[in-house]
């Protein structure tokens, strides 16, 4: 079976990587060389050590390696681009991509201007990075996989089952557009307001911070509605998207937010992913967005800062 490459080594490209490597060939792909012997803790505490197939893009460039069956683009929303363009010269253009991404700017970008396939995934599955060689798979979740104009339905249910199998459980979708604008609305609603405090998710519960959760979930829950984005749950229109923002708070309140872990380790976060397209939409809308334009200059400083 011809391999999946993985590009970006960051902690969801290493659980695939040690995830799909039992069942297929699998290449990690990384701007640096990182260790080829690595480390998943489960979410049982158990450790697995696995050799894994590690190259530098620049490695593969200089080779000529099988054509790859998926390429899976794990890197952060605004490396994404970069990222397949220094593969682009390697694979054939009619390569499967899957887009793994947070956010709704990778994804219309890439669909229009790859040719071949492309889906993308939107997964609950945690994990995080505990060093060069160690990913920690803190939290299992359920992945849902589709493509932006509904062509390649069974493209995603060969890769959801393959993914299955691989114990990471996941959904060939029709809907992969509003599950990602839903996820986008649940992250606008907490991931920048965390940052900007310093606080795990639960925090925002406090009389401090709820206020401005709701002030974003009314701006966002407006856009939602223009966008054709159904509200969560079979619920209607601004309490529903509240009531879904305070269930993931609560089931996330111990997290550390990946835009605090981004402001914490001074790297870029992913603001324009998240609120870029909903200050767009907004915009195109005419709709009101002064909570969510606040919270986006306020990153953008604390970026500027670092
Ligand atoms: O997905 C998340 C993130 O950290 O980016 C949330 C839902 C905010 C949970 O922490």
């Amino acid at each position: 079976m011809p391999p999946h490459w993985i590009l970006g080594p960051g902690a969801i490209g290493r659980l695939l990587a040690h995830s799909l490597s039992p069942l297929v060939a699998t290449t990690l792909i990384g701007r640096r060389a990182l260790p080829e012997q690595q480390v998943l803790t489960t979410p049982e505490g158990q450790q697995r050590v696995q050799v894994l197939n590690m190259l530098t893009a620049a490695q593969l460039a200089s080779e000529t390696p099988n054509p790859p069956a998926f390429v899976h683009i794990t890197t952060k929303a605004m490396a994404a681009e970069a990222a397949l363009e220094s593969l682009a010269s390697v694979i054939p253009s009619t390569t499967p991509l899957v887009l793994w991404q947070n956010g709704f700017l990778a994804q219309p970008r890439i669909s229009q201007a790859w040719p071949g396939p492309v889906l993308c995934a939107t997964t609950t599955e945690g994990a995080y990075l505990t060093g060069d060689d160690g990913v920690v798979h803190a939290g299992r979740g359920h992945t849902f996989i589709g493509d932006l104009s509904n062509q390649h339905g069974e493209l995603a249910e060969t890769l959801a089952q393959t993914l299955t199998q691989a114990e990471l459980p996941a959904t060939a979708v029709s809907d992969i557009r509003q599950r990602l604008w839903q996820k986008l609305a649940v992250n606008a609603a907490i991931n920048p307001l965390v940052a900007l405090n310093g606080v795990r998710n639960g925090e925002l519960r406090t009389a401090a911070h709820s206020p401005h959760v709701q002030s974003v979930v009314k701006e966002v829950a407006a856009i939602m509605l223009a966008e054709g984005i159904q509200p969560p749950n079979g619920g209607q229109g601004e309490q529903a998207w509240l009531a879904l923002v305070w269930q993931v708070i609560a089931s996330t309140a111990n997290n550390k937010a990946s835009m605090l872990q981004d402001v914490e380790a001074k790297r870029p976060t992913e603001r324009g992913a998240i609120l870029g397209p909903l200050i767009e939409s907004a915009q195109r809308h005419k709709l009101p967005y002064g909570v969510l334009q606040a919270l986006d200059t306020a990153i953008a400083a604390l970026e500027a800062g670092y």
